[in-house]
């Protein structure tokens, strides 16, 4: 039945004035009428309207629902998200991704999730994911260059993120190396890398992004309450979750290109034009130690670069908190 509700969604879904008689619907899809009718009836519990005019019917709206015939329509990607796995439930889009790429997924494959029950961070860490709240993504990424220069993959892709939730609130966001995207200063989004790789050689990249859309601050834990925030909860507008990933896909796409082609070397000035590091005194926290000192500039492998008491550290990953802001 889903699927006779899959092709109805294709035939009136694109055609907003398009109106069908009920029977012809039946005919076309070659499916009986009363099939139609319950076809039609979950398309309305999945949050589709149509307008039922005596014995024709039109598309009225979509729900804002992360799903393959929401996100492909006129997605201006030339690979990113050209297959997409689009589920309801799932422990991790990052675990999924993993099994997909294992079986030989093409690159910009994406997985979809309206919900996470043991959503990723980094170091073992978890991603709060309610429903239909958040966007949670894992795009595959078959790079051709060596394993030594995937790690500035993680600020490239929040890169992306940022860029396109700039769009929505302009001049409140900045990147926090080297992977959360902030708004007014609390977590709005992250981005969790992960690398299969043998030798010289990368079999896969998986970027899991997770971002907060919906959430009222009543909506986070209590443990996050203080750090965590939405990009509706900061605008006060609402926002779509499709046309957004759409946004994030397009945006993370042109940033993979480039790096592609140059690493990090083109999109550093705007890397550092968005961190919310540069210029602070910052702790970094890293293996066990703490060192403190002022955080000056990211290079081009993506590294932050910290000058302590003196001596110019580079620093690949670890944990950064601002001290004083100057
Ligand atoms: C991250 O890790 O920020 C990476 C998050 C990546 C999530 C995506 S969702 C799609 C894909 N599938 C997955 O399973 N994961 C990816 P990290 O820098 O380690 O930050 C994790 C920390 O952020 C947690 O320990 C919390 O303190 C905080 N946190 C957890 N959920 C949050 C949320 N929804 N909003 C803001 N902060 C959160």
């Amino acid at each position: 039945m889903e699927q006779l509700a899959d092709r109805i969604l294709l035939l009136l879904r694109f055609q907003p004035k398009r109106k069908i008689e009920i029977n012809d619907l039946s005919k076309k899809l070659k499916a009986e009428l009363p099939n139609v009718k319950a076809a039609l009836k979950i398309l309305n519990e999945w949050g589709y309207k149509f307008l039922q005019d005596k014995n024709k019917i039109s598309f009225v709206s979509a729900p804002d629902i992360l799903s393959a015939t929401e996100i492909s329509h006129q997605l201006k990607t030339k690979f990113t998200g050209k297959v997409i796995h689009s589920f309801n439930t799932v422990k991790s889009t990052n675990d999924i991704a993993h099994q997909l790429a294992d079986k030989g997924a093409v690159e910009g494959t994406i997985v979809t999730a309206e919900k996470q029950t043991l959503g990723k961070g980094r170091l073992g860490r978890s991603w709060h994911s309610p429903e239909k709240m958040g966007i949670y993504v894992s795009i595959i990424l078959r790079p051709k260059f060596t394993p030594d220069q995937a790690p500035g993959l993680s600020i490239m892709s929040a890169l992306g993120v940022a860029e396109a939730m700039n769009e929505y609130a302009p001049k409140k966001v900045q990147i926090k190396w080297p992977n959360d995207i902030l708004i007014n200063g609390r977590k709005a989004a992250g981005v969790l890398t992960e690398l299969s790789a043998e030798k010289n050689k990368i079999n896969y990249v998986i970027a899991g992004i997770g971002i907060n859309v919906k959430q009222s601050q009543s909506g986070f834990p209590l443990n996050l309450s203080g750090t965590a925030t939405s990009l509706q909860q900061e605008t006060g507008k609402e926002i779509s979750r499709v046309e957004l990933l759409k946004l994030v896909l397009v945006n993370f796409e042109k940033e993979y290109l480039r790096y592609r082609k140059n690493q990090l070397i083109k999109s550093l000035p705007r890397i550092r034009k968005w961190s919310s590091l540069l210029n602070q005194e910052v702790t970094l926290q890293w293996n066990g130690a703490a060192v403190t000192g002022t955080a000056v500039d990211i290079d081009r492998s993506g590294s932050l670069i910290i000058i302590s008491k003196g001596n110019r550290m580079s620093v690949s990953s670890g944990e950064v908190t601002v001290v004083k802001k100057q």
